[in-house]
């Protein structure tokens, strides 16, 4: 069967306002342009002014099957409680965890992700306000469910965090939502995603991703891997859970 890659990526006078995307069937490509069209004016950011889909077929034997993320929860009742929480997690693997932690809450309106060089602290990707941008990913039974709902952002970020982690290269990921009033971040590291509730203040604009890249690693073949290689993720449906 052939897939299509669908991407939904919206702005305002130049600010990123929101960025999605499926991997769907041909006879699912255009309910999926209309949903994620209509996404972009939906958005706590603001109605988009300028909004562009773009659909590609991709090679059935190109996309590669991966199993998701496991998902804990680390109760945090505030955001000074989450920081440990980061620190905790991000500080065995890099001497730099706190400029990266800094430099992630005080990132905005990025339409991609740092790339952080864990020996050196060093930023890797050649355009620092653009970062690097997943793509070609989506959930295995996203291509067969007979609707694509609107946004799920925790199942969106499992998703997206799982393709991230499924390279050798990528050490761990932080994650604070730019949205205003999403206050729940993630660490993905050594197959987990903890979720960490109250990671900012409600009505922040702070937020970014930040990967942590192992110090040699082919940056090329990684932004390739991120950017183009087509991922189906295999996300636990909520019957196995129970
Ligand atoms: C985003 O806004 O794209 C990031 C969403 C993070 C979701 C974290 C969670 O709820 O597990
Ligand atoms: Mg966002």
């Amino acid at each position: 069967m052939t897939y299509f890659s669908v991407r939904m990526r919206a702005s305002s006078n130049g600010r990123h306002i929101s960025g999605a995307e499926r991997i769907v069937p041909a006879e699912r490509v255009s309910v999926t342009c209309a949903q994620l069209a209509q996404r972009a004016l939906d958005h706590p950011k603001g109605v988009a002014a300028e909004t562009h889909l773009t659909v590609e077929a991709l090679d059935p034997e190109a996309i590669r099957r991966v199993p998701a993320l496991a998902v804990e929860v680390a109760e945090c009742a505030h955001p000074g409680e989450a920081q440990q929480v980061i620190r905790a997690l991000l500080a065995p693997l890099t001497p730099h965890a706190d400029a990266l932690v800094r430099d992630t809450f005080a990132a905005r309106d990025m339409r991609g992700a740092m790339l952080v060089c864990a020996g050196t602290g060093a930023r890797l990707e050649p355009d620092r306000e653009r970062g690097v941008r997943v793509s070609h990913v989506d959930a295995v039974d996203a291509t067969c469910t007979t609707v694509a709902p609107g946004k799920d952002a925790a199942r969106e970020a499992l998703v997206l965090s799982s393709k991230v982690a499924a390279h050798p290269d990528v050490l761990a990921e932080l994650c604070i939502s730019d949205d205003p009033d999403y206050t729940t971040g993630y660490v993905a590291h050594a197959g987990t995603y903890t979720r960490i509730p109250n990671i900012k203040p409600v009505g922040s604009p702070a937020g970014a991703r930040a990967f942590l890249v192992r110090e040699g690693a082919d940056t090329a073949a990684l932004f390739r891997y991120l950017e183009r290689e087509p991922v189906l993720v295999r996300v636990p449906s909520q019957e196995d859970a129970q």
